[in-house]
Order: structure tokens, then sequence, then C-alpha cells
């Protein structure tokens, strides 16, 4: 899913921590700290969520890769240390939950006790994603581009996207308001009320997220390699989540049952800075690559595996059936999985910006975005636009 940066995460659910390494990041970045350990408090907020996120405070302690604040160019090391690391005293388990790893993990790794399974499995693990996708986006951000991820639907509830001219600020702040991250308070009570409802019934909750992506020069990406292609890229980035089970680029599912007329973005008059289309269905991408328009992307999270009234499961220690194993559990994730998914799609944006610019620092990638953004807008912007000429 990268070409230009490496990202390798490390780490049990309950042991000392989860670490990420981030390499081919340019040197030059005098990185946010704050703003990473911001992302990394926002995975943590959500309406729904176990008494696990009370009791972790994670923050970023950046072991390489930084001299005075700056990256070096070297790889990155972040670890978010855990307050929970009882690993030592954990028990092993042998009743698989349905819709979890636990038995094709065990399976593949040929053990009935499935604490090994379960501690990697776990979506602890996105801690350290969210470190590594805030140090992209802190980049991208200097580059003028953001990206922004919201929860659009919470079990049958839909909340609607971006609407209006709200600027990627405003949005954000909006999102980060939001105890379900979504961009509207309209229907709020009813998410609540799904969640509470959930939870009395010892059940849990799916949902969809969406991530927009504003600011991408036309380009990115690539129309001639079978994996070279950013939607592809982008959803297998959104499909390593856990718990994802389809991921949609712009309107891509409706677009199935349309006719063609009703699915592509006519061209129009250009904008200043390049091409200009009235609709924006497409998702921002077009043959593999980003087209001008703002990229969108969503990903479909199914409901969490770990159950208080578990479904049934088989002991494997007893050789009989048994309800699912349960220790403690969120009843949903989805408000923390539009971080999440922002994260993922921050980190595959700036591979792709670095696959298009090149350099070792980070003004060498900013002089090359330049240069790439006058050459869209002289052959591709406003004729008399004297924006073409920069
Ligand atoms: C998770 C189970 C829960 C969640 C965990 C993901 O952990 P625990 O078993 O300790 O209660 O809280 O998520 C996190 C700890 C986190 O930081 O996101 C699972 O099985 O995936």
């Amino acid at each position: 899913m990268f070409g230009r940066i490496t990202v390798q995460t490390a780490g049990e659910s309950h042991g000392r921590g989860m670490l990420v390494t981030l390499t081919g990041v340019p040197a030059g970045l005098d990185l946010d700290l704050d703003w990473v350990d911001g992302c990394l408090a926002r995975r943590q907020a959500g309406f729904g969520r176990s008494a696990r996120q009370q009791l972790e405070q994670d923050r970023a302690d950046v072991l390489s890769g930084l001299v005075g604040g700056v990256t070096t160019g070297a790889p990155l090391a972040l670890m978010v240390w855990n307050k929970d690391d009882s690993l030592a005293d954990k028990s092993a388990f042998t009743r698989p939950r349905p819709g979890h790893a636990d038995l094709a993990g065990g399976c593949k790794y040929g053990t009935t006790d499935m604490r090994g399974i379960l501690e990697r499995a776990s979506a602890r693990e996105t801690a350290a994603r969210v470190a590594a996708g805030a140090v992209a986006e802190d980049l991208l951000r200097r580059l003028e581009i953001d990206v922004l991820g919201y929860l659009v639907g919470l079990g049958p509830h839909r909340v609607p996207g971006p609407t209006g001219k709200a600027r990627p600020a405003t949005l954000r702040r909006r999102r980060d308001k939001s105890p379900f991250h979504a961009l509207h308070t309209a229907g709020q009570a009813e998410l609540e009320q799904a969640v509470l409802d959930a939870r009395a019934a010892g059940d849990t909750l799916g949902g969809v997220v969406e991530v927009t992506a504003w600011g991408l020069p036309a380009g990115l990406g690539s129309l001639s390699g079978l994996g070279t292609r950013l939607d592809a890229r982008l959803a297998s980035a959104l499909m390593s989540i856990q718990a994802m089970k389809a991921v949609e680029i712009g309107e891509g599912v409706a677009a199935a049952s349309r006719r063609g007329s009703a699915v592509h973005d006519e061209v129009g008059r250009p904008g200043p800075d390049g091409p200009r289309r009235p609709t924006n269905r497409a998702g921002g991408l077009e043959g593999g690559m980003t087209n001008g328009e703002p990229l969108v992307a969503r990903a479909f999270m199914k409901p969490i595996a770990t159950l208080a009234r578990p479904l049934t499961s088989w002991d494997y220690a007893q050789g009989k059936a048994s309800e699912a194993f349960f220790e403690r559990s969120d009843v949903t994730a989805v408000p923390a999985a539009a971080v999440i998914a922002e994260a993922m799609v921050g980190l595959v944006v700036l591979d792709a910006l670095l696959e298009k610019t090149g350099g070792d620092t980070v003004d060498e990638v900013g002089a090359a975005l330049s240069r790439h953004r006058r050459r869209v807008a002289r052959r591709f912007g406003r004729p008399g636009n004297p924006r073409r000429g920069r």
C-alpha cells in the first residue's frame, strides 16, 4: 500500500505499549508533538468506548528520528506506552469470539489458547497507526493539504458529511466537539440512544466513517501499474483497519446501479489552479489518480466482535459448546475509527505526494509540489488568470 514510506507497528493490547516505525519522512519537519498527542486523544474519545479509555492516556514518546524536535530523514520510532500492561497476568482462553481473529488466528498459529491472537488483533494497535498518521498530516498541512475523518453512520442511523462551503478548519473544530466525531449535531440524541440500547442489550454497533482530503493537486497516484492506483492503495489502507468490511470511493456503490450519464462528473470551466467539475461523484479519483477535486473515501465497520452477551462458540479446552469469551469491550468504536481512517488516508496521501515530488527535505518536497501545481495551472487552469503564471 506504500511505496516511498514504510509503516510498521508492534505491540500487544496489554503489553508494554504500541510502537510504530515510520520511514521516508523528509528531513526538516519541526514535528508538532501537541498535534500528534491531540490526534491520539481524539482517537480515545467518543461515545461508546469501554472503561479502558479512562485508564489509558495516550501520548507519543519519540524514540528516534528527531534531533532538536526536527526530523532528520532517519526512521521515526514512536511509542505509546500502555497503562494496562497486565499481559503477564492474563489467562489463556479457548472460546473464540465469532467475528474476531481468535479462531482463524488459532488455526494459523496452531494454538487453541488464543490469548496471543487477541493481543495482537486488538484495535489498541490503532494508537500506533494514529501516531504515524499524525506525523504525515503534520507535514501535509504545512503544504496546504487537509485530511479529515468523520462519522457518517452508526448502526442504522445516517449523519450528513460536509455540507455548504465550510472550510476544513471549521469542519475539524465541529468534528472535535462532537462525541461521535460527526460534523453535525442534529440526530445526536438518536445516536446516543442507539449506543445506550446496544449496551443494555449486551450488544455492539458498527457504522460508517468518511475521510475527505482537500488541497491535493491533480495527478497523484498512477494509472500504469496494478498496485500503483491510488484508489487501490486507499482501499488497502482502509481495509487494513480492524473490523472494516468494505470501502467506497466517492459514490462508488450507488454508481454501480446508475447510468453513466448520471455518474460521471462533467468537466466544467477551469478554475484558477486547474480543472473543475460541477460534481464530485468520483470522490476526486479517476483512473487511480487525483483529479483536483477533494478526495472522498468511506470505510464500513462491522459491529465489534466482543459481546457482553456472547454468541455461541466452542470451548476447545472442554470440547463442548460454550459462550464466547468476554472480558471487557467497547459498545462501538466508530467515532474512533473516523480518526484512525483519517490517519491511514494521511499516510497514503503523503506516500503518493512523495512519489510525485521526490525530495529529501521538506523544502524540496514543497518546491516540487509548487512546481507541479504551477504546471497544472498553466496547462489546465483558467486562461488569462494571473495565477496561471505563478
Ligand atoms: C479491543 C478491546 C478493548 C478495547 C481495545 C480494543 O480492550 P480491553 O480488552 O483492554 O478492554 O478497549 O481498544 C483499546 C484498548 C484502544 O486503545 O483502542 C479489541 O479487542 O479490539
